[in-house]
Parts: structure tokens; sequence; C-alpha cells
């Protein structure tokens, strides 16, 4: 535990010793944190050890913060009047929103970020000290360190949590859940930095294992043909969906696929029955893909979590993080925060949201290959109105990961299937890393293209955030086709300076 603090950057630790004494100090406190997975295991972390530390405390997962959700925000605040507020997994994007509407709360006394996302470009635009004094921000990317591959969200709320009491190192389970919600271990390939330190604290303490394994979702508990039938990564031409001719593929092979009446589960097959199963899928996959590389992704690190219930998708990481995702993606993201306190009727209703969110990926990714995209200049277009904006993104990541839609250029989603009456549009964008390489940013040119616009119409039309691979914006819908046109420009001009 030591040794994992010591390890960070002085002025990191020195923040972190801060944000401890502060939570020791405060008597109330209320926590927001984003509904991704790695969002829902920051807040559960900093939920269970504030109880540790016997705080009163309120808990909130928030969509994004925006101008509009901060009234939101400080309206909930106003009511139950706690003198800390902790922010995770956001807030470094959004620090003036939480300087001006939220530090500048009289009753509140300091405000705790623990994020892992770039900053935004621009100024701070108040320059009230004791406003400035009142918030602690902890973000790896302020002190050298990645927030895409070192560090998550839930990573940078364990390091908070171990710093308040080394028996939060129970919480390991959880940062790593969260880490690998993030996509931090490259797909599989392994963790490293701060992530490879908490695995070893966990692993040592009996929280965590890993062990190299079949890389799908689904081998604790997905009988063996659903692992194939279901399979989205990578999406699998005439098997994903396809029940049928997910039965044969094992028919073929001689593997009993129930055991008695029960279905077998990956984790039960015999070692020889599992290379069978790999060699087959290996042959089919470089058959339909023609890519070695991506035969090798079935491989991979799988890390267990062998305190949590056989059986379930708590018992793996990546399982773990995707039934997460799945309650925050059907707005249940409190769901997924009990279910990481091991709250057993939580527990069940996830599993009904995953359920509905595994079918909704895969028929999406169907219908897109069928109805395929737009090719603009500099990006393709999906525009799937059937798709909810919840998973727009992860389906445009899909589709590209497994060449439904070409790599040469970012992707971008757009869904007006939105479940609030808001005029807002919510688009999702996805580069691949070679992309990256070529100088293309997603979030900058995302927030370029919002800042130009806005200040051409004089109001707030788009607002824009993400990751350079990884970027979203909310746009009002009567601009959404100024706003493609600009990144498309934007992006082909990239491309072309570099070839
Ligand atoms: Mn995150």
């Amino acid at each position: 535990m030591e040794n994992l603090l010591e390890s960070l950057p002085e002025a990191m630790l020195e923040l972190l010793r801060n944000a401890v004494l502060a939570t020791k100090k405060a008597e109330k406190v209320m926590a927001f944190s984003h509904i991704d997975a790695d969002g829902i295991s920051a807040l559960a972390i900093i939920v269970r050890a504030l109880e540790h530390e016997g705080k009163e405390l309120e808990w909130k997962n928030i969509h994004q913060i925006n101008s509009e959700s901060i009234i939101e925000i400080k309206n909930e605040i106003e009511e139950f009047k706690p003198d800390l507020v902790i922010f995770s997994d956001f807030g470094t994007g959004q620090i003036n929103l939480v300087r001006n509407h939220i530090a500048v709360i009289d009753f509140v006394d300091k405000v705790i970020v623990l994020d892992h996302h770039l900053p935004q470009d621009g100024e701070i635009d108040d320059d009230d000290s004791t406003l400035s004094h009142k918030i602690i921000e902890i973000n790896p990317c302020y002190h050298d360190l990645s927030g895409s591959y070192d560090v998550s969200g839930s990573g940078v709320a364990f390091l908070f949590a171990v710093g308040l009491s080394p028996e939060n190192v129970e919480l390991s389970e959880l940062a790593i859940v969260g880490a690998t919600g993030d996509l931090q271990d490259f797909y599989g390939k392994g963790f490293t930095g701060v992530n490879q330190s908490i695995i070893e604290l966990g692993e040592a303490a009996g929280f965590l294992k890993v062990t190299r394994d079949l890389t799908f979702f689904g081998i604790n508990t997905r009988p063996i043909p659903y692992l194939l039938r279901y399979a989205t990564d990578p999406y699998l031409p005439g098997l994903t969906g396809n029940e049928a001719a997910c039965y044969s593929f094992f028919e073929e092979l001689e593997i009993p696929m129930k055991d008695d009446d029960e279905w077998r589960t990956w984790v039960s097959l015999e070692s020889n029955e599992k290379q069978r199963v790999i060699q087959k899928l290996i042959h089919y996959i470089i058959e339909v893909y023609n890519d070695p590389k991506k035969a090798q992704g079935l491989i991979g690190d799988v890390i267990m979590l062998p305190q949590r219930p056989e059986r379930t998708e708590m018992r793996s990481a990546k399982e773990f993080s995707t039934l997460l995702n799945a309650c925050g993606r059907n707005k249940r993201p409190d769901v997924g925060v009990k279910i990481c306190l091991g709250d057993q009727e939580a527990i069940i209703e996830g599993r009904y949201l995953l359920q509905e969110h595994r079918r909704n990926l895969a028929t999406a990714l169907r219908r897109l290959e069928q109805d395929s995209y737009e090719n603009m200049d500099g990006l393709y277009l999906v525009n799937d109105p059937e798709t909810p904006d919840t998973i727009i993104g992860i389906v445009i990541g899909m589709a590209q990961g497994s060449r439904i839609i070409p790599i040469d250029k970012p992707v971008i989603g757009v869904s007006t299937n939105t479940s609030s009456d808001s005029p807002l549009v919510k688009l999702s964008g996805r580069a691949h890393k070679f992309l990256i390489k070529r100088g293309i940013n997603l979030k900058e040119t995302f927030v370029s293209a919002a800042d130009l616009m806005n200040g051409k119409y004089g109001k707030l039309v788009a607002e824009a955030g993400g990751h350079p691979m990884a970027a979203g914006a909310f746009i009002h819908k009567e601009h959404v086709d100024e706003f493609l046109k600009l990144s498309s420009d934007n992006f082909e001009k990239t491309l072309k300076s570099k070839k």
C-alpha cells in the first residue's frame, strides 16, 4: 500500500494527502460521478470508503456535467447541505462550472475532483483564489501520467480510498473493473502503470487473480453456444446472432453443450475442449477478417475476482464492467453502484438490464451490416434513428473494431433516438489509434467546432468533450449538419497533410 502511494509523483501524493485530510474533517459528504462502468466503480469505491469513515453521505450518478446539469447538481447540494462535495470520473473538463457553481456555495468547505480525463484548453475564467483554494483536483494528466493507460477514474478514487484507510484494499476489485470498462488494458493485452500496481496489490490480498484465457464476454456465465451468439468483440459474421450456426459449431467439434440438463460454461470446459474451440475460432477469424492479429486477441489476460460468487458476472473484471455499463446505458447507474456494494436485489435487476443491452448491441450491428453507413470526405457517418443514443458510441466502436466500417477515417454516430425530449442530439466519434498517430484528435476537433459555432450564433448550440480516440458532443438538432461538415473538413485536412 505504502509502496503504491509512494510510487506516485510527489505533487499528486501531496494532493491526495490534502484530500484525505479534508475528508477526515468533513461531516456530510455528497458525491457525484459519471454513468459508465468507470464512473460507477469510482462512485462505489468512494461510497464504501466513506461508509468506513462513518460519514453521512448522499451520492448520485450524472450523465455529464454541463451548463444545464450543474444547476441540478447545485440544487441537490443546497438541499442536502454537505460540507464536502466529491466529483469522480469527471470534473476536470468542467472545472470552471464546478468552481463557479459549486465551490462558490458558502457552506461547502471543500470540493474534491478525482478525474482522469484531459483538461479542456482555455483559461480559467475566474481568478478568485479563495475559490480555487477550495478545490482539490487530482488528475494523473497533471502529473505526467496517462489517464488512458496508467490509471482510470476508479483508479484515482481507489488511491484516495487507500489513502483514507489501508483496509480499503478490498476496493482494488472495483478499481480494476472500472479500468477494464475504460479499456485501459489495451483490449486485453495487459495493464501497465498504476493499474498494474493496483492489480499486484489486489492479487497479494486475494481480491484479484490474473489468468490467460479466452477474452470473450461471458466465460463465467454464458452457456457456450451463447458465448458465440452474443459475440460482438470481435463480431463473428455468420455466428453472432445466429443460434443454429453456434450450435453446429460445437456439434462439429463433438463438444457437448450440456452437462446432464445444465448448460456448460466456458470455465467448465476441459482444457483439450478449450483448445479445440480456440483453434476453430482462430481459423474462422483469419478466414473472415484475413487478419491474424485479430485472432491473437482471442487469448489474453483475464482478470478474475475470486471473492465474488461463482458463475456470476462479478467473477471477472470484463463481465463485471459490462454489467455496470449496461446499468448506466439503461439509465440505472444507481443499480450498478449497488451491485458493486454487493446488493443482491440490484444484481438481479442488473442482469436483466445486461440482457437487454447485449440484445440491443447485436441487433444494432446487424442493422449496420445491412443498411451500411455514409461516406463523407473526412469521416464515416452512421445515422441510425433506431439505435438509442446511450449505445451509439459502443456500436460504432464495435463496427470499426470488426471492420463493418473501414478504419481509414474516423466514424461518427448520430442518434436522434433520445429518451428525453431535449432539443439536443448526441453525437459520438471513434478513431482507430493509427489515425491518432496521423494527427487526428477527435476531442480537439469537436471542441473547436463547438466553440466556433457557439461564437458564431452567440449562444450555446454545441458542447463537446472526451479523448483523442473517443469523443462526444451534444448539438442542437438544427445544427448537426453544420457540426458534421466542420468536423469532416477538419479530419480531411489533417489526413491529407500527413500522407
Ligand atoms: Mn473514466
